[in-house]
């Protein structure tokens, strides 16, 4: 009797010892959001994902595509969508970084303002992709690799095809602009590349350019400011599909046509906007591809690994014609 009190004393100990611990581990791998830092519930790498917002057709595309790859590839995905506004970002970011999640990748709604957090999560060893946009920040140590578009080259593409279209236009020819989102990298560098595209011919003029922030309803109210203003317009170009969707609504409602009274450029190439040139109502496309899920998902592992990235990677892109999108629409996916 002695002797089995004795020794459940200590089987008692042992038993209460094992409680304790496993409780402690279960706190620990339950809580992925309170700091595993080296990968989620299932030992999954875990990204913390900040989103510009929903303001687009191809933000759409972009957002399914990250969802979809993050599952395909067996990485955690936490996701926020920041509705175009850069404190909702900072916040979303610094969540990530007590989260300690093992990437943070996000696609900056504008280029200035944010070497304070990226210094946070360089300071918490937490590796940063940025992806879709660029930001500014003159210290390149503070992300990994930019994945994206270059949108200059989208911006020169589409005044190019202007400007080879224009050839036999006698007299001014009047432009007015959409900008995407002020101050975001691709609002900037389209305007830019386009610039310098037209500057090759004197008679393209730009007579006025205002942001209608990437939208529908953007495009077609400054589209409508547009028409008031100017009695005679002549080529839109839109810096995304979307705002130029909107504006066919203005240009109808003013009793013009588009594709026809007013040349239409546009820059994205989703479905929607496909299909307004292929039936005559926009007149060329740069295209900027969305789908680089994929690829962020391969690059969150191999920088998670330690392995070197390239700084910048870009996507492959192409332009459309009236013919050209009748026949890539029917296998068009977004
Ligand atoms: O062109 C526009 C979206 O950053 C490339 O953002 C992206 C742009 C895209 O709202 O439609």
């Amino acid at each position: 009797m002695r002797n089995m009190r004795m020794s459940l004393a200590p089987r008692r100990a042992v038993a209460a010892l094992a409680a304790v611990l496993l409780a402690g581990g279960m706190a620990a791998c339950g809580n992925s959001d309170t700091g595993t830092g080296g990968g989620g519930d299932d030992g999954k790498l875990v990204m913390g994902f900040s989103q510009v917002g929903a303001e687009s057709g191809w933000r759409t595309a972009n957002t399914n595509s990250i969802k979809e790859a993050a599952a395909e590839a067996g990485i955690e995905l936490k996701f926020d969508d920041a509705q175009q506004k850069q404190e909702n970002q900072i916040k979303a970011i610094r969540n990530y970084i007590q989260q300690k999640v093992d990437v943070i990748a996000f696609s900056p709604v504008v280029e200035s303002g944010w070497d304070t957090v990226l210094k946070e999560a360089k300071d918490a060893g937490i590796p940063v992709i940025l992806t879709d946009r660029a930001v500014d920040s003159a210290d390149k140590s503070l992300y990994k690799t930019f994945l994206g578009s270059d949108f200059v080259k989208e911006g020169r593409l589409s005044g190019e095809w202007l400007v080879e279209n224009s050839k036999d236009a006698t007299g001014d020819v009047n432009i007015v602009e959409l900008q995407g989102t002020t101050g975001s990298a691709p609002a900037n560098d389209r305007k830019k590349g386009f610039a310098e595209a037209i500057a090759a011919d004197p008679k393209l003029k730009v007579i006025a350019s205002q942001s209608g922030d990437f939208t529908r309803a953007g495009g077609k109210q400054v589209m409508e400011q547009f028409l008031k203003a100017h009695p005679k317009i002549d080529v839109l170009f839109a810096h995304n599909d979307d705002m130029g969707l909107g504006a066919l609504e203005a240009i109808t409602a003013a009793g013009k046509e588009p594709g026809k009274d007013i040349t239409i450029i546009t820059i994205d190439a989703v479905k929607d906007g496909m299909q307004a040139l292929a039936d005559g109502k926009f007149n060329f496309i740069a295209e900027c591809s969305p789908l680089l899920g994929p690829q962020l998902m391969d690059l969150a592992k191999k920088v998670h690994a330690g392995e070197e990235v390239p700084p910048r990677i870009e996507t492959e892109e192409t332009t459309f014609t009236q013919e050209q999108a009748k026949e890539a629409l029917p296998n068009r996916k977004y």
